[in-house]
């Protein structure tokens, strides 16, 4: 695949005016409907005050569907990558390379349109904040897939959420500012600040209540001794882990308050009217707890795993209080936003969403009969208007059951061969376009030195441990590589070298003082690269001093940025490698990361530069 003349590659996207009676937009006349789709991680449909839990409080989620629309039923996938791929595409994510949320499995393909490109054709500002989880390396990088700015972090989960160390800003390293789903808010905050005066589609993917179950006192103290008064349903119950709740309830707060912050900013600046705001999870919950007695959570493709509760409020255009019953998808926010918002266009490859325009105004046409289908790792379920039918064949009645406890498959066969049928029919048309569908299939090579970004992360999460080294956990969005003691050791990535060039390696490290010296190599193909350890950074692991309860992602460490040099890479494919050539110690370090900066072009300014220094200096 060429990556460079893909990510150059003009899109064929065209804006006019639209018929549809809201305000027209081109390129000259930008439309004036502003977005702001927040999602959040690991949040259940039952984890809001406004469908039915009286555990918590959520005041200003509850708030935007009182004067908005919630969706009764709105479906995506059982976890988060291939959630952010459909709303992100309008498609199925099994068509778009995504099949697993981590090690490069969550990269959205490169030929897919994204929505943030739809809408900056438009001419509008795009901005993301949050947790990306559609690949890390330019061009998966969200700054090349249609957003202008990003903040947050590219991987599939976090390992402290207070102050975060490595998060990002386009691309640079940066530290993040107390806790991340407050700094997150007010860095979209800014950015709705900076572009008020513009048409902005604004994405906010806050990364909680997902783990590790970190959150501020404020929200914390009022959950740690409260008495729950509703709970997992009867199958699952004994399994609830009610400290755990507390924790993902105070964090939904944390979240509601948030929510709160962005709404006060659009009144303040008075963009309440012309801004559509969304808010929806990204699968069920990630333990159990209550769920209004829905089957499944995280993972699983019922009900409850895959059940969200979307609410879109637009004031003055929208009812205040109204409800949508008919089945809709994370693959219908594309097309419905882009056709509320008045932008036609045209993407790469079609859509399987719909427009859902029809059903939020009310309008007479004709709504048709469909099925949305659920997937992950093979399984899939086929939900339609009245039933479901999961991933082992099971048919359950959504009206007189909504809790899945009674297979009706053997007194209703035809239904549950229909449904059946369309199952195997939509995997033939997905399996038709060739999908990458797991690790062993996936050619996709990690990119490095594109010439149009500076900055390329590859984390231990995108490489391979080899020999004695090991993760630090088994989850490997938040890992570090431990356990450096051979010779023979090594780390290796698969790699891509866009652009040939000289280009800086810096490792993020931690050594003890009685294992510095070691040096090591960075290699690609016949060019290398020799640096050692000559200072000891021997910080504790941490984490654990925020975590509400024992988390089962990595703790973290500060590490340490290392300058290794200058490196020459040749443009081609193979193995970037790092390994040891001399250990004087029991280990050579704990290792998180290798940034390589710059590429050709920067290199070459750089020279002029240092040129025009020296030519002042003798003039002077
Ligand atoms: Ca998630």
């Amino acid at each position: 695949m060429d990556l460079q003349k893909l990510s150059n590659q003009t899109l064929i996207l065209s804006c006019i005016i639209s018929s549809a009676g809201l305000a027209g937009c081109s390129k000259e006349e930008p439309c004036r409907q502003n977005i702001i789709l927040i999602l959040a991680d690991d949040q259940g449909w039952g984890d809001l005050s406004i469908n039915g839990n009286k555990n918590l409080q959520t005041p200003n989620i509850d708030q935007l569907a009182q004067k908005g629309v919630q969706f009764n039923h709105f479906y995506v996938c059982p976890v988060s990558s291939p959630t952010r791929a459909e709303l992100l595409t309008g498609r199925y994510h099994d068509r778009s390379g995504v099949y697993s949320t981590s090690e490069g499995g969550d990269r959205l393909n490169l030929d897919e349109t994204t929505i943030a490109e739809v809408f900056k054709e438009a001419g509008y500002a795009t901005g993301a904040f949050g947790k990306w989880h559609n690949g890390m390396q330019y061009p998966y990088h969200p700054n090349a897939r249609g957003f202008d700015e990003f903040y947050g972090f590219c991987s599939g989960h976090w390992g402290d959420y207070f102050s975060s160390q490595l998060m990002e800003h386009n691309g640079e390293i940066v530290q993040g500012n107390g806790f991340i789903i407050d700094d997150l808010t007010n860095k979209a905050m800014d950015f709705i600040n900076n572009h008020k005066t513009d048409p902005f589609f604004l994405y906010i993917p806050y990364n909680t209540p997902h783990g590790p179950m970190q959150v501020t006192d404020q929200w914390w103290n009022k959950f740690k001794d409260k008495k729950l008064g509703m709970f997992a349903d009867d199958r699952v119950k004994e399994n609830e882990d009610i400290n755990f709740t507390r924790a993902a309830l105070a964090m939904c707060e944390n979240i509601d308050w948030n929510v709160g912050r962005i709404m006060d900013k659009l009144k303040e600046l008075n963009l309440e009217k012309n801004t559509i705001v969304l808010y929806f999870n990204d699968n069920g919950p990630n333990e159990w707890r209550w769920n209004d007695g829905m089957k499944g959570r995280k993972g699983s493709t019922d009900e409850g795993g895959v059940r969200s509760a979307l609410i879109l409020r637009w004031p003055g255009t929208i009812d205040a209080g109204s409800r949508i019953d008919e089945i809709t998808g994370a693959i219908d926010l594309l097309p419905t936003l882009s056709d509320l918002a008045g932008i036609e266009f045209q993407t790469q490859k079609p859509l399987d969403g719909l427009s859902l325009k029809p059903l939020l105004l009310k309008s007479n046409s004709v709504w048709s009969e469909r099925n949305i289908f659920n997937s992950w790792n093979g399984r899939i379920s086929v939900r339609s208007q009245k039933y479901r039918l999961d991933d082992q064949g099971k048919l359950f009645d959504m009206i007189t059951d909504p809790g899945q406890r009674v297979d009706i498959s053997r007194s209703e066969p035809e239904v549950a061969q229909q449904l059946k049928l369309c199952a195997e029919q939509w995997k033939t048309d997905i399996l038709s376009g060739n999908p990458v569908t797991n690790k062993s299939d996936d050619d996709r090579r990690f990119p490095v030195g594109h010439p149009d970004f500076n900055n390329t992360q590859l984390p231990a999460r995108d490489g391979k441990g080899h020999g004695n080294i090991v993760r630090s956990n088994k989850s490997p969005n938040s890992t570090f590589f431990t356990n450096w003691t051979q010779i023979e050791d090594k780390i290796t990535w698969d790699v891509e070298v866009l652009t040939e060039g000289e280009y800086e390696a810096v490792i993020y490290y931690t050594c003890p003082e009685q294992d510095v010296g070691a040096s090591f190599q960075l290699s690609f193909g016949t060019d290398n690269l020799v640096a050692k350890i000559t200072e000891s950074h021997d910080p504790p692991l941490r984490g654990m001093e925020n975590d509400r309860v024992l988390r089962t992602q990595s703790y973290v460490k500060d590490f340490k940025p290392l300058i290794m040099g200058i490196i020459h890479l040749k443009k081609g494919t193979g193995e970037l490698t790092l390994r040891a050539l001399d250990i004087p110690g029991s280990q050579v370090m704990d290792f998180r990361m290798l940034v390589i900066k710059g590429n050709k072009e920067n290199k070459m300014m750089e020279i002029i530069y240092l040129h025009i220094e020296k030519i002042t200096c003798f003039i002077n």
